[in-house]
């Protein structure tokens, strides 16, 4: 066998580049290694290579790859992550650790949109309420890991062109010695407005006499423009410890939403994060890590774009102003204690979230839609790890969060502070019964406290409940997975008794919260085998189901089953590969939100790349067929619902070139 145990996940990247120069490894079989036997039934891994091959705009585009996550479209770019049929706060969104989230009311800017992939090396992501050391993410967590600086002079560049003018254009510089490391990178990205299979732009889905409509000049405008850049510089004291910190800003402009009624004018993010941290202390302290961090959001949108924009006192109807800010801090420790490994740590951040409203209706005066909240929230917790006989790890952990909300500006609503106690935990048990195969049970209790929004929001059609509870998710965990150096198989079933689910409910024209008690369950299977001829073949599926059990009616907003297959013929120098891609019909709708039904599909995918020496150049076509699809969460629900659903894009050509020394 070719096959050479070279497992760190963070060499497949690299390995990627210069796997053709050493000849003898083969990446795929690298990734087949990494994801059979490196990972729990219920971790992911999305590598960077994975996104570079493919056309993705986003990380939340890319992440779709993967079994359990889907996205909300709602135009060219800034899909929101969804996992598990679990989004929004439900789930966790961090690069290196850093808790982000999003200005827009409307999550026009959700937090994967605020970091740009060729910033990342590769993203983690855990399903299900298992990590006890951040607060929230009942759901599961999506974790971003930055780049690592190699030693010498590094660079990285990559330029992608492709359908609708796509152009994503990337550049790193870094230089790193024993001692000291520094990295800077640049990246941009545009594109015009993307058609949809019936050769329509997405920006025409309206019907003539809709006002959300765009403005005939519009309608072939350039769908987003994003720069970012960014910075990272590291210094080792010692040989045992290090230091980090990174900074970066991102400037987007004219960020079109045709799923919403407004689009975005600008979001522009600030990230600063710093980090230190000594491993081996002693016998006792087998690592120890502080970190803090500032991130801060302003998004501006309006409707200038739209018809209902026309004939007004400003160039807009409709115009939101909003900002967030978030500044929190990490302790983490790991100490030896017994035969196990000891956890410890504690937590602690505040965001800051103001939204301001103005219509054309009232004189344009300033209306609290978020009124400048914010939101404290204090954490410790405590996690053990313990092999108790060969090949049986048992790993669990506790924590403890107290959360404060309080509500700066005057608000509409019955109190304007609130605050909550949580206790959440859980356990898992990793049997390896024999060679080759590895069962993980898992019982976790999740819970996160609602919202800002969820709590305060004021806008004519949607009014927060700052009453409220917490969202308990009990949720129990079964996987298997078979893995050898050829391929692997692995199963995961899931089922999550959701306590105080806050679900949207409407009342009149007025949407809102209310807590329900609702259950998901689901399962997903993932799949990767070397063949002979140097042929690999992929396989995955994913199926959700949520069920409302107050109101006796399917949860919204729930993801059908959807798979993949895909064949590829790998020979390192280069590839091609054939892939199909497919989702059921979606007919779980929540009535009373007026959700639609949404039918099945199922689109052709084509890519090929080759390697020589750094050099690296893919090509690609998606959507073969130019079929004309929508993914069930493409709308927004009543009574916000505009009519029009965002489908997918058509036919589309990419070309990427890349560069690595
Ligand atoms: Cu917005």
């Amino acid at each position: 066998m070719r096959f050479k145990a070279t497992s760190l996940l963070t060499s497949l990247a690299v390995a990627a580049i210069y796997v053709s120069a050493a000849g003898a490894e083969n990446v795929q079989m690298e990734e087949i290694t990494v994801k059979g036997t490196k990972l729990a039934p219920q971790e992911e891994v999305l590598t960077i290579n994975e996104v570079r091959e493919s056309p993705a705009r986003d990380i939340g585009e890319a992440l779709k790859q993967v079994e359990g996550i889907d996205i909300v479209r709602k135009g060219a770019i800034a899909n929101d992550v969804v996992l598990r049929g679990q989004q929004k706060d439900n789930i966790n969104v961090f690069l290196d650790g850093v808790r982000l989230h999003g200005a827009c009311p409307n999550r026009m800017d959700s937090p994967s949109f605020h970091f740009d992939f060729a910033e990342v090396e590769q993203v983690k992501i855990v399903k299900g309420p298992y990590d006890i050391t951040n607060p929230g993410g009942i759901g599961g967590e999506i974790d971003a890991i930055s780049k690592k600086t190699g030693k010498g002079f590094g660079s990285d560049l990559s330029l992608t062109y492709g359908s609708y003018d796509m152009t994503n254009a990337s550049a790193t510089a870094s230089y790193g010695t024993d001692r000291y490391d520094a990295l800077f990178g640049y990246a941009f990205k545009y594109s015009g407005v993307p058609e949809s299979g019936d050769g329509k732009k997405i920006t025409e889905i309206y019907p003539a006499t809709s006002p959300n409509r765009y403005k005939a000049d519009a309608v072939d405008s350039k769908a987003y423009e994003i720069n970012t850049g960014w910075t990272k510089l590291g210094l080792n004291p010692t040989k045992n410890s290090r230091t980090e910190i990174a900074y970066s800003y991102q400037d987007a402009d004219h960020v079109l939403y045709p799923y919403l009624l407004m689009d975005a004018d600008y979001d522009r993010t600030h990230m600063l994060n710093w980090s230190y941290r000594i491993d081996k202390v002693s016998p006792l302290v087998r690592e120890i890590k502080v970190q803090a961090y500032w991130d801060k959001v302003t998004h501006l949108m309006d409707d200038r774009l739209r018809q209902s924009s026309v004939g007004k006192p400003r160039i807009y109807s409709m115009q939101t102003d909003a900002s967030t800010q978030v500044v929190g801090a990490k302790l983490h420790t790991a100490l030896a204690a017994g035969p196990g490994t000891l956890t410890l740590g504690s937590d602690y951040y505040n965001r800051n979230w103001d939204a301001i409203n103005r219509v054309a209706a009232n004189g344009y005066v300033d209306t609290a839609m978020i009124p400048d909240v914010f939101t404290d929230n204090l954490g410790f917790f405590a996690g053990y790890e313990i092999p108790i006989v060969e090949k049986l790890i048992l790993k669990g952990g506790v924590r403890t969060d107290q959360t404060w909300v309080k509500a700066d500006k005057q608000t509409n609503k019955a109190i304007s502070e609130t605050d909550y106690t949580t206790v959440a935990g859980n356990i898992q048990l990793i049997w390896a019964p024999m060679e080759h195969l590895e069962i993980t049970t898992g019982f976790g209790s999740g819970i996160r406290p609602p919202d800002p929004q969820e709590l305060f929001i004021n806008s004519p059609r949607q009014q927060g409940n700052p009453f409220l509870n917490p969202t308990r998710n009990n949720e129990a965990d079964l996987g298997i997975k078979y893995a050898t150096d050829g391929f692997f198989v692995k199963a995961a079933i899931f089922n999550s008794s959701l306590q105080d689910y806050i679900n949207i409910v409407r009342s009149g024209t007025t949407r809102s919260y209310a807590n329900i008690d609702a259950n998901i369950w689901g399962a997903e299977f993932g799949s990767q085998f070397s063949l002979p001829y140097d042929l690999f073949l992929k396989g995955s599926l994913s199926y959700t189901e949520g069920k409302n059990n107050t109101d006796g009616r399917p949860l919204s907003e729930m993801p059908p089953l959807r798979g993949t297959l895909a064949l590829r013929y790998d020979v390192n120098t280069w590839f091609v590969e054939a892939a199909e891609n497919f989702a059921n019909s979606q007919d779980r709708v929540d009535s009373a939100l007026d959700e639609k039904p949404t039918a099945g599909w199922m689109t052709t995918d084509l890519k090929g790349g080759y390697n020589y020496k750094a050099l690296s150049l893919y090509a690609g076509v998606y959507n073969l067929l130019d079929k004309f699809y929508y993914s069930h969460l493409s709308y927004q629900r009543d009574p916000f619902a505009s009519g029009a659903k965002v489908p997918e894009n058509g036919r589309n050509f990419y070309v990427t070139l890349a560069y690595k020394f």
